[in-house]
């Protein structure tokens, strides 16, 4: 039976793994999430430290990945995605959380307030929409809203429901 690969994408703390790995358990999918997948292989190209983060090596992930895309059936999570083949995703999600939510959620993360500011200004300028919009088709770009509970169940069932069709249509 194929199966469709999926991205979920936006600003770190929008809620991707919460969804992600919700979607795998309920539909049998497999999730990855890229920032684990990099740091068991250590996949890095340098380091931030401005951001204070690990620079993602682009070409060894992609690597990394390439047999389970070609499978199919995959999520993939991550707060980026311009580096990904294009070919790879039916479809790419995008979440999205109000500033002072996304805030309060960082903060419990213990950034640095530069960083926390870094990832707030992201949100607001819709960075990771734009970098979506501008790296794959817009028509299979969809953004989700994720503040609260209900969003999570609404987006649970939207996907859910995607997921459904995708392989009714290709099968
Ligand atoms: P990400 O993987 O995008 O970094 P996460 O899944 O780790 O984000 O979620 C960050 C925090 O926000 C975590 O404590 C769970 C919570 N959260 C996620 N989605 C939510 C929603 N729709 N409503 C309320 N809290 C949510």
């Amino acid at each position: 039976m194929r199966l469709p690969n999926i991205l979920l994408t936006g600003t770190p703390g929008v809620g991707k793994t919460t969804l992600g790995k919700e979607l795998a358990s309920r539909t049998g999918l497999k999730y990855v999430n890229v920032g684990d997948l990099a740091q068991e292989g250590q996949l890095y190209d340098g380091f931030d430290e401005e951001y204070e983060y690990p620079i993602l090596d682009e070409a060894r992930v992609a690597d990394e990945l390439e047999n389970k895309m070609k499978e199919g059936g995959v999520i993939v999570d991550y707060h980026g995605c311009d580096f990904f083949p294009e070919q790879w995703f039916h479809v790419v999600f995008v979440l999205q959380t109000d500033n002072s939510v996304l805030y309060t959620r960082l903060e419990k993360r213990h950034y640095s307030v530069k960083k926390l500011q870094h990832n707030v200004q992201c949100e607001i300028f819709q960075i990771l929409y734009e970098e979506a919009m501008a790296s794959y088709k817009p028509e299979i770009v969809h953004w989700l809203p994720s503040n609260v509970p209900e969003e999570l169940k609404s987006n649970l069932d939207q996907v859910i429901k995607w997921i459904e069709e995708w392989i009714k249509d290709n099968n």
